[in-house]
């Protein structure tokens, strides 16, 4: 998937929001995978300016409802005392819209929270609980929000047999000619029926919540004055869910020594540490309000987000990379075996990690 934005389509969008490219710089924001986002800056003003990612988004108008929805419940419960960090909201155009389409593109703006900083990995177990805080503080303060409002961005996106039937539909077709240099991880993944009969079983009986679905660590900001979380952003896949993926995504992001991408298997570890200081927090977070069931869901989501999405990267690549941002041809390919690896060194741990999460309060 291609990331290329002209220069000119950038200024003809800007004038939605009366800027200009004569007037006001602008810079990539972010590591996202799948929407192109920008930070637009001139004397008086900053904001982000985000082109969503058709291929993947079929209905940015959705996206752009269901943020619509999510902001002002978020601000609401702000303005209440009852939700510490600050609010995103999108912009309107100056013709009252939040949503600009342009020669077949979305866009939106959105507020920028000035003297903030996101990070790609965490850096102390006191930090860890500042993220899982955060997160478990965002997902409390939409309890009250009646999911049925939100529209289903990506149907079925954190459905573990979905994700594996458009694996097997992807191996079926092949269409980039690759099967042959990923037949082995296909295979693992295909193997692994106990854990994916876990899942199912799981989520049979499991609570359904308002939660976040990317809880990676890079959709926070940080406050250059504090250094403490400031913002939950990237709200797009929002929608009724487990908590157990948002936990999950966290672990996968905050705990393995190796970025998504990294190929330096053999010396990826879990930090224990930080396992604990996001169980201990996520927990507490919920005031009480978490199930038993949730509680020991934990474990398995852990394990789940890195292999469902191990296989989501395999299916990319084996499609020909229409999905994922990429910056090389193996780039999915390396991904899916580090999230398959992490997954690999998460299962082993589940019997500890269960422990540790029982033990906190
Ligand atoms: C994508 O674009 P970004 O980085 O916020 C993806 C997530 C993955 C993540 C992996 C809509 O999120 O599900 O976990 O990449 N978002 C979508 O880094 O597919
Ligand atoms: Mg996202």
């Amino acid at each position: 998937m291609s990331k290329v934005v002209n220069r000119q389509q950038i200024n003809h969008v800007l004038s939605f929001y009366d800027a200009s490219l004569d007037t006001c710089t602008i810079a990539p924001l972010g590591n996202g995978l799948i929407n192109c986002t920008y930070l637009v800056s001139n004397q008086d003003k900053q904001f982000v300016l985000q082109r969503i990612n058709h291929q993947v988004f079929k209905h940015p108008e959705q996206v752009i409802n269901n943020a619509e929805l999510l902001s002002e419940h978020i601000k609401q419960k702000h303005k209440l005392n009852q939700y510490a960090l600050s609010p995103i909201w999108q912009i309107h155009t100056n013709a009252g819209t939040a949503i600009v389409k342009d020669n077949g593109s979305s866009w939106r703006a959105l507020n920028f929270i000035t003297d903030s900083y996101t990070v790609e990995s965490v850096s102390s177990p006191e930090q860890a609980a500042q993220v899982a805080t955060a997160f478990g503080q965002f997902t409390a303060a939409l309890a009250d929000f009646p999911a049925g409002k939100l529209n289903e961005i990506i149907p079925n996106f954190h459905h573990l047999d979905t994700r594996l039937a458009q694996l097997t539909q992807a191996v079926n077709t092949d269409p980039a000619k690759r099967l042959q240099q990923c037949q082995q991880i296909v295979d693992f993944c295909l193997a692994q029926q106990d854990f994916i009969e876990q899942v199912a079983t799981l989520s049979e009986s499991l609570p359904i919540r308002v939660t976040h679905n990317d809880t990676k660590i890079n959709n926070l900001l940080f406050s250059r004055a504090s250094d403490k979380p400031i913002a939950v952003i990237d709200l797009d896949t929002c929608m009724a869910g487990f908590i157990m993926n948002d936990f999950g995504d966290m672990v996968r992001t905050c705990c393995s020594t190796e970025p998504e991408d990294g190929t330096n298997l053999t010396n990826m570890a879990v930090k224990i540490e930080i396992f604990q200081a996001l169980a201990q927090a996520y927990i507490k977070s919920f005031s009480g309000t978490m199930s038993e069931l949730e509680k020991h869901s934990l474990v398995v989501g852990t394990q789940l987000l890195p292999f469902m999405l191990g296989i989501r990267f395999l299916t990319d690549f084996i499609n020909g990379d229409n999905y994922f941002h990429t910056k090389h041809p193996l780039h999915n390919l390396e991904r899916a075996k580090n999230q398959l690896h992490f997954f690999t060194l998460l299962q082993k741990l589940a019997p500890k990690l269960s422990d540790i999460i029982q033990a906190c309060d």
